[in-house]
């Protein structure tokens, strides 16, 4: 008898499946299956959120290929970003070095996991042969329209000294560092993605395969809301205020107007009146709130009038206007005509100032008196107070409001979205370059494909000023104009690092393709992504920019996919006492540490057994203990019952036992396939794995004098093969001891026989006046009445006795039934 000695095994194991490439087989006879996870940044260690994530995709991508799936698994690295440089601040590294080693680490880490990558088509989006691509697919946007630059205020983060998309904001702070983050103007590029809003919402019915949690976030990030734009008439003004509503049918209660104190009319409606310095100090004040703050229905309403007065189109009355710290100068069209009545945050306004509040809807069994007072009114209900359209519902009205507005020309219905456009340019150095040139002749001008990749240089100074170390880089920036040839400038800003991974899983359809950046054939071949797993944090950002690039992509015709992930999964978090797993919370478990003591393939048991993969999963040693402890009772299982004898043996008539255990190899086959495909209930898949090795030991305590060879060798192997995707160094090692020279991998996936799931069935016949005419299976212990009711309903043998007179039925138990008849 052997041990079980995981280490050996593990190291055999990992290097023959290198050595054979067996992860890279292609076979186009085969239905292709595209399995991804997410790809790590590259911070050097990987952490059990990782081993979690990677397990469940390994389990997937191992499993469709026993199940006769061309199979495409591929791994690679997300690896421009901020932490590469603030090491380059810090300890004087080059972040390409830095990145380098951290890749080569986390790539040991990764296959002493023995995860079953196809290595020959890793990428690394900080090298040139992908950046260059992402750089052409800039241009491709640039070219449509698709990318472009504006001035514009944007989110500053003063400690990472770069500035953040709205996404990378969480509650007014940094995404990345957790300081508070501000406001400042500059010049930036964007991707317009705004232009897909509609399309983007529209298509996330496609995504069957989606979780609900996640469609429906990327639907509210998406925000679009129907209302209509209004125009009220300034007195003394050349220009009308343009405001957006959700709620045109409240037009009638609108007792002041809110523009945002940014919106550039503002300057000239106070120019040289008393307003001006008491607003001026207001907006110096505001630059410290994030939109987030400003717009929460939380937050202390603040705000000024200003001394000038709106007309209301439709009943000619004079109102305010104000500016307050709750309307936004970039969002519907940075003005609101305020309804106190209607909208709390005007409410709460009005209240504090001393406006008029105005109800102009009531619910159904109010009087036309309804009041507002502290609670703004916020339900459908019946008109009031809104000359012609008292007494209508409030839908009713917002219609016919509508129309009145458009005939007067003073408005009209529109859509809006909460989308913004993406801002993807940093004032960093670890990125893409932006492949653009300022020349003073010929302006903003882009770098020629040909000329790609702009390569990041390396005589770059880390300052830590605001501006990208780029421009510290004389060899970088000065170049030649592509259009007049004169000297211009290069853009310093690089490419936000989502623009690298929006299109990675594309690149690795094609991923040594000189001439673009995947090749259509290719890509449609691959393509969608039928399984992608990854945390949930990525619900919004990665995956809407993910799925806007491959529908820009396919309105370029480089592709024909809508939609870039068919299934999605999300994993839970890996928890240890309650909480989440992290570094601050110093409750982290290494996974190098797991796999030292106990292994890899026990540490995938554990992390795939221990909750189902959407689920948090809380650590747990014993459950580490229990893992490691089934792996050596499988191994004892084979080592004790493998000999040349049961190899040899040839099958036989089953006993009793054996047909139980026969059913109970077959059941198990049916609920793992079953748990494996559609919702991958793998801890259910183990557990039922872990009964079947129950049962093969008590088959073998009570054969003992009459085993039947043939039999357990199928227990055994069906066990070994259903196991493989989980624990696959252990079963490749056990599938070798009982004699099988090709890799487990080439083996099928078992297959179970519905009949022998049947439990405890009888086959009987039934006769008709003593003649044979049908044989059927009855469950066991069938009762002889039951067993004379089943004969007599049986289809066939009505029709035999059709207009036949029964004269006696008689049964015998598990042998036949006999029908007399006249
Ligand atoms: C009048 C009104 C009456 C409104 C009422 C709401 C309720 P969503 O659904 O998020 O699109 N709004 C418009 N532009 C704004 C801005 N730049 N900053 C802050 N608030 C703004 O919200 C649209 C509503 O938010 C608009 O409809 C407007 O207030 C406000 F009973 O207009 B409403
Ligand atoms: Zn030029």
């Amino acid at each position: 008898m052997t041990v079980y000695d995981f280490k050996k095994i593990e190291a055999k194991w990992q290097q023959q499946w290198m050595e054979k490439e067996i992860f890279s087989v292609y076979d186009e006879d085969k239905p292709k299956y595209y399995v991804l996870e997410m790809f790590p940044y590259p911070s050097g260690k990987i952490h059990m959120g990782h081993v979690r994530n990677y397990a469940i995709g390994d389990v997937v991508a191992r499993y469709k290929k026993m199940r006769g799936f061309n199979v495409l698994h591929p791994m690679g690295w997300d690896a421009f970003g901020l932490p590469a440089e603030n090491a380059a601040i810090k300890n004087k590294i080059d972040p390409d070095i830095w990145t380098e080693e951290n890749i080569k680490d986390m790539k040991e880490q990764l296959n002493a996991l023995g995860l079953s990558y196809d290595w020959n088509r890793e990428v690394a989006t900080c090298n040139q042969d992908y950046y260059k691509w992402t750089q052409w697919i800039f241009l491709q946007l640039y070219h449509k329209g698709l990318a472009y630059k504006k001035e514009s205020r944007v989110n500053w983060c003063p400690s990472c000294e770069t500035v953040l998309a709205n996404e990378q904001v969480i509650n007014g702070k940094c995404e990345r560092c957790d300081n508070n983050v501000g406001k400042k103007m500059l010049n930036q590029w964007y991707f317009k993605i705004t232009e897909y809003a509609e399309k983007l919402l529209e298509d996330i019915k496609l995504l069957e395969g989606w979780p609900n949690k996640v469609k429906i976030m990327q639907e509210n990030w998406i925000g679009k809301s129907t209302g209509a734009e209004i125009d009220f008439p300034i007195e003394d003004f050349p220009h009308t205020l343009k405001v957006f509503t959700t709620r045109p049918d409240t037009v009638y209660g609108a007792t002041y107007m809110v523009v945002a104190p940014e919106h550039p009319y503002v300057d000239e409606l106070i120019k040289g009146t008393e307003y001006q310095e008491p607003v001026n100090n207001f907006v110096k004040e505001l630059q410290h709130m994030s939109d987030i703050e400003r717009t929460s229905t939380d937050a202390e309403k603040e705000g000024l009038f200003i001394g000038r007065y709106c007309i209301h189109p439709l009943t000619g009355k004079k109102i305010p206007i104000y500016i307050a710290n709750y309307v936004l100068v970039d969002y519907g069209t940075g003005a609101i005509m305020a309804v106190p009545a209607h909208d709390q945050r005007d409410l709460d306004f009005a209240n504090k100032y001393n406006i008029e509040v105005l109800p102009v809807i009531k619910p159904e069994n109010e009087s036309v008196d309804f009041k507002v007072r502290t609670e703004a009114y916020v339900e459908d209900g019946v008109m009031i107070n809104s000359g012609d359209f008292d007494g209508l519902d409030c839908h009713e009205a917002f219609n016919k409001i509508c129309d009145l507005l458009e005939k007067h020309k003073s408005g009209k219905k529109t859509v809006s979205y909460r989308l913004r456009d993406w801002l993807l340019s940093r004032q960093r150095y670890w990125g893409t370059p932006i492949p653009i040139v300022y020349c003073d002749t010929c302006g903003i001008v882009p770098v020629r494909e040909e000329n790609l990749p702009v390569v990041l240089p390396l005589d770059v100074e880390f300052t830590g000023a605001g501006l990208s170390p780029l421009t510290t880089s004389e060899s970088f920036i000065y170049t030649d104009c592509p259009t007049c040839g004169k000297k211009a400038k290069r853009e310093t800003d690089t490419m936000d690092t989502f623009v690298d991974s929006s299109w990675y899983f594309l690149r690795y359809t094609d991923v040594n393709n000189e001439q673009l950046p995947f090749g259509k054939d290719s890509v449609n071949y691959w393509m969608q992504v039928d399984q992608y797993i990854g945390g949930v944090e990525h619900a919004i950002l990665h995956l809407l920019y993910s799925r806007f690039f491959t529908k820009v992509l396919k309105d370029l015709n480089f592709l024909d996919v809508d939609e870039p992930f068919q299934n999605l999964l999300t994993q839970g978090m890996v928890l240890k006492d309650g909480a989440k797993m992290s570094k601050s919370k110093g409750n982290t478990v290494s996974p190098e540490e797991i796999i030292n003591k106990y292994g890899a393939d026990t540490a995938r048991l554990f992390v795939l057994f221990a909750a189902p993969p959407e689920r948090d999963l809380e650590w747990s040693d014993q459950g580490v203990e229990g893992c490691s402890r089934f792996l050596n009772r499988v191994w004892r299982l084979v080592e004790e019952t493998i000999n040349n004898d049961m190899l040899k043996e040839v099958p036989k008539p089953l006993t009793k036992e054996d047909k139980d255990l026969q059913y109970m190899i077959h059941k198990t086959i049916k609920r793992v396939t079953e748990d494996i495909e559609g919702r991958f209930n793998f801890n259910t898949a183990v557990s039922g794995i872990m009964e079947l090795v129950n049962d093969l030991y008590k088959y073998k305590e009570i054969g003992k004098n009459n085993i039947n060879n043939a039999l357990l060798k199928q227990g055994i192997e069906s066990t070994i093969l259903l196991l493989a995707p989980f624990a696959p160094h252990f079963t490749e090692e056990l599938w070798e001891k009982i004699g099988h020279k090709d890799s487990l991998y080439s083996a099928a996936w078992p297959k179970y026989d519905e009949r022998a799931i049947v439990k405890e069935e009888d086959e009987i016949v039934i006769q008709i006046n003593g003649k044979v005419k049908e044989k059927i299976m009855i469950p066991a212990n069938t009762s002889k009445e039951d067993m004379e009711a089943i004969a007599v309903e049986n289809d066939k043998i009505k029709q035999f006795i059709e207009g036949k007179e029964i004269k006696k039925v008689i049964a015998v138990p598990k042998k036949l039934v006999n029908i007399v008849v006249k």
